[in-house]
């Protein structure tokens, strides 16, 4: 089956879109990539989006696309093999944990825009908890379900480089006694679909946006 054109409006630092960009990149699927600033997004773009954020996925001349999770399923299907796993329930899990994985990410969102220490020490243990709870229910091999490389691994990915560039900035060690996340981790980081689904200047741009955030993770910065 041809894919259709496809074109993801992207900002550089939004995890949602480099679940789609990791999607793409592990199925070798050709796609255009347009960059907006988000601070200052350019007019076309409230036409564009229809909640007004990235990703957007422009599919052919008239298709619209938006929601990473819809988004990095749409990708999926329409190159097969299929990184969903093939078992009814099983899939149905995974899509409820990639679901999760987004609200992880606003929480680690939280954590790195809290103001000060007392909103920071509150994020941290919520993301932590939120951790934990991933960690009950990975496999503890290298990826999600096992073995394999699945569309959750993709969800979750720009979590993962995120933590690591806190740690290596701001001491942060979030993963510390959490085996099969550290694990998790360490694969998902070591991918090419995932170590070249950000600009290179990725980790300088993460730590200026720290500093720009101003919160107390700014404080932390080494
Ligand atoms: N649930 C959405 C979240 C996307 C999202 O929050 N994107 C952020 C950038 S990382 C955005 O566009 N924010 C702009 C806004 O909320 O106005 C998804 O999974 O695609």
């Amino acid at each position: 089956m041809q894919t259709p054109r496809l074109e993801l409006i992207s900002f550089k630092l939004c995890p949602f879109v480099q679940r789609t960009v990791i999607t793409l990149l592990h199925k070798d699927v050709p796609y255009d990539i347009t960059y907006i600033d988000l601070n200052n997004p350019p007019e076309w773009f409230a036409e564009v989006s229809p909640l007004g954020k990235v990703p957007v996925l422009k599919v052919g001349d008239d298709a619209v696309l938006f929601e990473s999770a819809v988004i990095q399923e749409y990708v999926d299907e329409i190159t097969p093999p299929s990184l969903m796993p093939a078992d009814p329930l099983t899939k149905a899990l995974n899509r409820a944990w990639i679901g999760y994985g987004g609200e992880v990410i606003m929480a680690m969102h939280g954590l790195v825009s809290a103001k000060d220490e007392a909103a920071f020490d509150e994020a941290r243990s919520k993301l932590r908890g939120m951790l934990e709870k991933l960690e009950a229910v990975h496999s503890g091999e290298d990826f999600f379900n096992g073995g394999e490389f699945a569309l959750i691994d993709a969800a979750f990915a720009p979590l993962f480089m995120r933590l690591d560039l806190l740690g290596q900035n701001c001491g942060l060690n979030l993963l510390d006694g959490l085996p099969k996340l550290g694990r998790w981790s360490e694969a998902l980081l070591a991918l090419p679909s995932v170590k070249h689904s950000v600009v290179d200047e990725f980790p300088q741009m993460y730590r200026m946006m720290l500093t720009r955030m101003g919160g107390h993770a700014a404080t932390l910065l080494k």
